[in-house]
């Protein structure tokens, strides 16, 4: 047990039911949604870390995870009005966004032949001509092109769509999701599941009930997928431990979810630019209360191009395990809504780096967390001349 958690858990001054949850998370044991919300509403930040770090310690050790990865974006035309998102144009306003072909997808996608890639992550925006059989065409496409490239594509938001448009059951969907060549699914789309906030976020696309029971279908077909929540914005804290709860009790039932992805809320250029962004404090407690509330799930992760390296760093000693990948400046949803990270791309050296300067165990990772290659010893030339970590023990004489 670290030197912190000690102090808190000896700590008499502490309010007594922090203290107890204190000690049931040093006993392996689940804290309800009652002492979730008091962890929002009273946990301080040294004492959420110290807990979710004892977590992440537990179950990972320094293990950091990463994967080479790159997306593709079919469109950012969207019939939907979501009041976050920067990146959308509507259907009015076509002539200022992209539409891909199948094509221009095998383009990118054909880019990175000669590269060390493990996934490609598809999402993008909602319209009729991407309905199932451009999806399905494509899925297959790539995998004949490239069998050994993990696809990670499109949400319940999609698949709602484009199975209503094919008038088939969800469960019809997946199973042709599934043979078209989809490996898993990413955790976009679930935004906050409450009605109370999802009505007036994201009116219009499917429900929170509808997200979680695509990934169970999917789950039962012996698949794996992610989960997020895009939090900061006009939720409550009582919005998001029914979010984590939700997800928690589908992961009790299936198992299939690999990590929970909090999405920090970013204000540029969007229906909700009043609203001022959470600090970095709100981010590390957040992802400390996900890391203490989902005991069943393995993975946290910190999306770097939505939060900027430093707080990706900062991340890992507050119960983040993963920090997504390389990327190759392949998305536009956060550099478009403001994120400091506007060209996002990391070599796989800089990943290494990011995670080695913090103290941790850089790994690479395929998306199902198959250990690719561990870069705990592996030394490139920048290391050699780096010199702002090395300095801390001189300070210390
Ligand atoms: O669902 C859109 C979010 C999501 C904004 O599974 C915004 O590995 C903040 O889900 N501010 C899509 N967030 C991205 C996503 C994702 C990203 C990285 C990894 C994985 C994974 C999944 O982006 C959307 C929405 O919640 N989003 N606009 C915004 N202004
Ligand atoms: Fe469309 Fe997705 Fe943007 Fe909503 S978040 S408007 S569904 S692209």
């Amino acid at each position: 047990m670290t030197t912190s958690l000690n102090i808190i858990l000896q700590d008499r001054q502490l309010n007594p039911d922090l203290q107890k949850i204190a000690e049931k998370v040093v006993a392996n044991e689940r804290i309800s949604p009652e002492e979730g919300l008091l962890l929002f509403e009273e946990g301080d930040l040294a004492y959420l870390g110290a807990l979710a770090n004892h977590i992440r310690e537990k179950k990972h050790g320094d293990k950091t995870y990463f994967n080479r990865n790159f997306h593709i974006e079919p469109t950012n035309v969207c019939i939907y009005t979501c009041t976050f998102c920067s990146y959308s144009r509507l259907i009015k306003k076509r002539s200022e966004g992209w539409e891909y072909t199948q094509e221009d997808m095998m383009d990118i996608v054909r880019k990175y032949d000669d590269q060390p890639v493990t996934e490609v992550h598809i999402v993008g925006g909602v319209l009729p001509q991407y309905d199932l059989d451009f999806y399905v065409n494509l899925f297959r496409a790539i995998k004949q092109h490239r069998p050994d490239l993990h696809v990670k594509a499109l949400t319940p938001v999609e698949y709602h769509y484009i199975f209503k448009l094919a008038k088939i059951s969800y469960e019809e969907g997946m199973k042709i999701i599934k043979d078209s060549g989809v490996d898993s699914l990413p955790g976009g789309g679930a935004e906050i599941f409450h009605p109370e906030i999802r009505d007036q976020i994201a009116g219009g696309k499917c429900s929170g009930e509808q997200w979680l029971r695509i990934h169970e279908i999917w789950h039962e077909l012996g698949m794996r997928s992610n989960a997020t929540m895009l939090y900061g914005h006009i939720e409550r804290f009582e919005h998001r431990i029914d979010h984590l709860e939700k997800l928690r009790q589908l992961q009790d039932k299936t198992g299939g979810f690999q990590t929970f992805i909090p999405l920090k809320f970013r204000n540029q250029d969007n229906q909700m630019s009043h609203l001022p962004e959470s600090t970095v404090i709100e981010d590390l407690r957040n992802y400390a209360i996900s890391r203490i509330y989902l005991d069943n799930f393995d993975h946290i992760k910190a999306y770097w191009p939505m939060i900027g390296r430093d707080t990706a760093q900062l991340a890992l000693s507050f119960g983040v395990n993963d920090i997504d990948g390389t990327i190759d400046d392949t998305t536009k949803i956060y550099s478009m809504a403001g994120s400091e990270e506007q060209n996002p791309a990391l070599s796989t050296e800089e990943l290494v780096n990011l995670v080695r300067r913090v103290g941790r165990q850089p790994i690479e990772r395929d998306t199902l967390y198959n250990i690719i290659q561990d870069y705990t010893d592996v030394v490139f030339e920048s290391d050699k001349s780096f010199k702002g970590y090395m300095a801390l023990p001189v300070l210390n004489n």
